[in-house]
């Protein structure tokens, strides 16, 4: 037995609490442009976003009368994944719209 007050060489590990932060939020957010078709802005929304179709529908008109608006917040890596995915479907319609990503 080590003498009181010697562990004798043995770990003593401190009971701490791990907080861990939660993570930063980002937005997704579309831009208002003059020639990419309404319904195709809905159907992104609904496709990319989950909305149905009448809240893809209110996004969407609120992005054509104000210039923009959040599709939805995520984690940073779901958020740019989104980004890429929209503007690749965007690309493949041959549509301008645009879609950028914003620490919420
Ligand atoms: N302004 C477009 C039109 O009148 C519609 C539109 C809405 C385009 C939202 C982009 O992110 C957008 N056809």
């Amino acid at each position: 037995m080590p003498p009181p007050g010697d562990a004798g060489g043995a770990v003593v590990a401190e009971r701490k609490t791990l907080r861990t932060e939660p993570p930063r939020m980002y937005q997704v957010l579309m831009l208002n442009d003059d020639y990419t078709p309404m319904e195709f802005v809905v159907m992104v929304l609904q496709e990319y976003f989950h909305r149905d179709l009448e809240t893809a529908t209110q996004i969407m008109l609120k992005i054509h009368h104000e210039g923009r608006g959040v599709c939805g917040v995520y984690t940073k890596d779901v958020a740019a994944t989104k980004v890429e995915l929209v503007l690749a479907a965007a690309r493949r319609g041959g549509h301008p719209l645009q879609c950028i990503l914003e620490a919420a």
